[in-house]
Order: structure tokens, then sequence, then C-alpha cells
């Protein structure tokens, strides 16, 4: 499924809800914020568990944190228009998302340009971020709070090794990889050299069990933590993209809360997202092990093939036209 959402759509909704939102804010005041958290991961994934374990405790003298999983509410990539809505409070959303109504950020969802957990959030803190949280909260009423790490993302499939090995992208020419709806990581898929399907995450282990696709790439900690493993026998370690999520909260409630609380709010905010950051990478370091008990084939491919492909086509792109001037430059000067 891919939702097309668009600026001005987004200008229009939080211009009629901005009334409502700043009306109700009152009601926040007197008694207990309510926070509702809806995400597409599950309760047991790292940033799930983060935010319950870190977050809400730190907030929860003055915060009714009330989280919602596995997109049950509000479907994956839809949280943000319903915060902007009024009718969600925080969601951890994606640059992928967020380039649905921002083009520029797609910066941050082309392959090989983060290079680990430190440089996203080198970048996440650094001025060449201001412009970019600026437009999401000013035309989207959404604040970007802290960044999270959800890891570097492989290539997962159901065919054995002996049957289909990856070397390099045109060895996976024809192959049905899903991706999430957006056109930006469609995009991802076929820069990878697959044939990408897009497909909500909470349809992604029947179809991997059913041969509806040929394979799906996430960290491996989604990877266990979904099961993916039980319906699928390798994993590429293209390391195509070094994942990250943003805690997001809408600009509505945030305004409705005192300065003091704002500031707890946000140094809960970091403090779940550095603890769910250290959990993902020693999940990332113990999981080839564990998987490979599981009877998966874990290994590498050629990936100076993987990265020179994937950077071209991205330059090449329309994608790279939408980045502002310099900020590619900056974020590497970021990295090592
Ligand atoms: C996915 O759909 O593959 C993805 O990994 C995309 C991420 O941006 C994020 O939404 C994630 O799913 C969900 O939180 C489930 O882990």
């Amino acid at each position: 499924m891919t939702i097309k959402f668009t600026r001005r759509a987004a200008m229009s909704v939080l211009a009629a809800t901005s009334i409502l939102v700043s009306a109700s804010g009152a009601a926040f005041a007197a008694d207990k914020v309510t926070l509702r958290m809806a995400t597409s991961g599950s309760e047991t994934d790292q940033r799930s568990v983060a935010m319950a374990e870190v977050f809400a405790p730190m907030v929860a003298d003055f915060v009714d944190y009330q989280p919602s999983y596995n997109g049950t509410i509000f479907a994956q990539g839809t949280e943000l228009d319903a915060i902007s809505r009024g009718n969600l409070e925080m969601s951890i959303t994606s640059a992928q998302e967020l380039a649905q109504f921002f083009p520029e950020f797609s910066i941050f969802t082309a392959g090989y340009v983060h290079q680990d957990a430190a440089h996203q959030v080198a970048v996440f803190n650094d001025p060449l971020m201001d412009a970019f949280k600026a437009t999401v909260e000013n035309d989207l009423g959404v604040k970007l709070l802290s960044v999270m790490y959800l890891g570097r993302r492989q290539v997962n499939l159901r065919q054995p090794k002996d049957e289909l090995t990856v070397s390099t992208p045109a060895d996976l020419a024809g192959v049905n990889l899903r991706m999430p709806g957006t056109d930006a990581w469609q995009f991802l898929g076929k820069a990878l050299g697959a044939a990408p399907t897009p497909m909500s995450f909470s349809e992604v282990y029947t179809a991997l069990s059913t041969g509806a696709v040929d394979g799906q790439d996430n960290p491996l900690p989604t990877v266990v933590d979904a099961k993916f493993y039980e319906v699928t026998k390798q994993i590429v370690l293209t390391s195509h993209l070094v994942d990250l999520n943003y805690i997001a909260i809408g600009k509505g409630v945030w305004d409705s809360m005192t300065e003091e609380q704002q500031a707890k709010v946000q140094e809960a905010a970091d403090a779940a997202a550095e603890s769910g950051r250290q959990k993902q990478l020693q999940k990332e370091e113990e999981l080839v092990s564990f998987l490979k008990e599981q009877g998966l084939e874990v290994y590498e491919p050629d990936l100076a093939a993987f990265r020179d492909q994937v950077q071209s086509m991205y330059l090449e792109s329309e994608f790279a036209g939408s980045w502002p001037e310099g900020v590619l430059e900056k974020i590497n000067a970021l990295g090592n």
C-alpha cells in the first residue's frame, strides 16, 4: 500500500486542526497529559521497550502514556497525518514517512549515507538538521524529539544460498523483495538491484511464508523479533541502510505543556533513544550466531559493488534534486 501525502494537504489539515488542538490544551493542564503513541513495531521491539521502560517512567508524574503496537490503531505510514490532525500525540516515525510530505528528507533514506549509530546522532544534533526540524514543526505540526537507532538493514531471502548466492546487485535481478510502501523505500529496493514490492510490515511474515514475496530487508533484531527467520533461509549482509527512526510528538500537545514538562519530555525521549540504541547495537552483535543456529546462511556480499551501485543511482535520481545544497557534504563530514 502506498500512501501519498503532500505538503499542501498537510498544511491545510494543520490549519483546520490547530484551533481544536490548542482549545483542548487547557484540559491537559488540569489533569495528566495523555500521550497516545502509535508504532508499527511490536511491543518487544527495542524502540517500544525503551519508550515503555525508560520514557514513560521518567514522565509518569504528569503524563498518561498510552502506547499501541503493530500498526493496530494507526496503520504503518498513517501516524504523522494522525498527529497532524490531532488524533494522536506521538509516534516512532521514519525519514521515509517524512519524505512523503517533505522530499528533502529522502537524503536520510538514501543507502550508504549514514555510517553508524553515532553518525545518526551527530547528524540529528547538528545545526544542519535545524531547517528540517523547523519545516516539520511549522508545516505539519510535528516535533522531532530524538533519533532512534533501528539498525543496519540486511537482505533476507526465502531461497537457500545454493539456489541463489548474492554477490552483487545483478544477483538480485528479478528478486521480488518486499519493501515498505513509500517511494523512498521502493527506490532503495530498485537501487539494490531487486524488484521491490510495497507491503506494510504487518503483512510480511505471511507473505514470506506463502512465497508471495522472495524476501524482505530489515535489521537483524527485527528479523528475530518478527520471527522472519522461521520462513527464510539466508541473510545477505548488505548493510545498505543504517536505518533510523524519530520520536515524534504533536506540536499542539507540546505547546500545552509547561516549559518544565517540555524539558522532562525531551530528557526522557533522549534517554529512551539512548537506551534503545545500546540494546539494539548489542542485539545486532549477538544475532548472527543465533540466526546461524536457526539454520540460516549469513554472509557478506561484495559490499563495494552494492555501495557503488546504490550511491550512484541515488545521485542520479530525482531524490537528490530535492536535497538542500551542501547537506550531503555536511553529513559526510560528520562521519568517519
Ligand atoms: C519496515 O516496515 O520494514 C520497517 O522496518 C520500516 C521502519 O521505518 C519502521 O517503520 C519499522 O518497519 C517498524 O517500526 C516495524 O519494526
